[in-house]
């Protein structure tokens, strides 16, 4: 059981100042947690203090033939370029937003947790109005719209390419699970509670926390099957009764913490006894050509 917490990212960092004022500043690290050894990666600071990373467009294999049945079957898929947030949205981040933290465990530090799916999206709104950006989602219908600026949760298929961060293994740096202790946070080492964002290693592209510390809520309805599916920008089936959550957590084996490993909740009503106080999430935004100024900082070249 590993049970050290490491030092907070201790990362060669240069700010780069850009000439127009509403642009955000990145720091460009070289992560030395990186599962890759040695890894730059570009983070872009938002407004509201959030450090994201845009993900490059690209093809994955997503799904997993040795997986459940619900990961099946596998297909290749093109996913559209986007940013993500370098970690789990932090209480302290959801309290400046939401004016509440529903965390069990209370941390500015740690990843906020007991959270419904539709809050989740509530506060991606909020993050996006704070930033002048244009809200993803209907605030009556919680229809979600992919060609606004601003914040939202990440599909599915955007969850998986980027916690596989170019792997094609059970792991973003493997298939050997006795080695997720330095990338997770999960039921063999965390000793029964999450911990604060960032402390294990990143993947390749620079992402914390993909797998373990709290379940990830996804955009998705959950569907027992791939089978059919789009596969350029899936954004899962229409309707639906739960929403999908990523990653394992704190209370997750090994095999629950699987790149293609997939749960699922009802969006409002998580079940307090079995699994609310492990469901988190991340922020992504979609990388945009038509959309003007106020996307600008989204057009900053990352190189994950
Ligand atoms: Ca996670």
């Amino acid at each position: 059981m590993l049970t050290t917490s490491r030092m907070p990212l201790a990362c060669l960092t240069l700010c780069i100042a850009f000439t127009a004022c509403d642009k955000p500043k990145a720091r460009v690290g070289a992560d030395s947690r990186s599962s890759a050894g040695k890894k730059t990666t570009l983070y872009i600071s938002t407004k509201s203090g959030v450090d994201m990373v845009e993900i490059p467009a690209g093809e994955f294999v997503m799904g997993s033939d040795i997986g459940s049945d619900d990961e099946k079957p596998v297909r290749t898929v093109t996913i559209s370029a986007f940013m993500i947030d370098r970690n789990e949205v932090t209480q302290e981040s959801f309290q400046s937003m939401m004016g509440k933290n529903p965390a069990k465990s209370v941390n500015p530090a740690q990843p906020v947790e007991r959270v419904t799916w539709t809050w989740a999206v509530q506060y991606c709104n909020m993050r996006s109005l704070r930033e002048g950006l244009q809200p993803c989602y209907d605030p009556k219908t919680l229809l979600c719209d992919r060609t606004k600026n601003g914040y939202r949760l990440p599909t599915e298929a955007e969850w998986e390419y980027a916690c596989r961060a170019g792997s094609k293994s059970d792991f973003a740096f493997g298939d050997d699970p006795q080695k997720l202790a330095r990338s997770a946070w999960f039921k063999d080492n965390a000793e029964n509670r999450p911990h604060p964002a960032g402390q294990k290693d990143a993947n390749n592209w620079g992402l914390f926390d993909m797998h373990g510390n709290v379940a990830e809520w996804c955009e998705d309805y959950y569907a027992e099957s791939y089978d059919p599916a789009a596969t350029t920008d899936p954004a899962g089936p229409p309707s639906g009764e739960e929403r999908v959550l990523r990653g394992g957590s704190w209370k997750s084996t090994a095999d629950a913490c699987r790149s293609s490993a997939r749960f699922s909740q009802p969006p409002g009503l998580a079940d307090v006894c079995f699994g609310y106080d492990a469901y988190g999430f991340r922020c992504v935004r979609s990388v945009l050509s038509n959309v003007g100024p106020k996307n600008t900082d989204s057009q900053t070249p990352g190189k994950p």
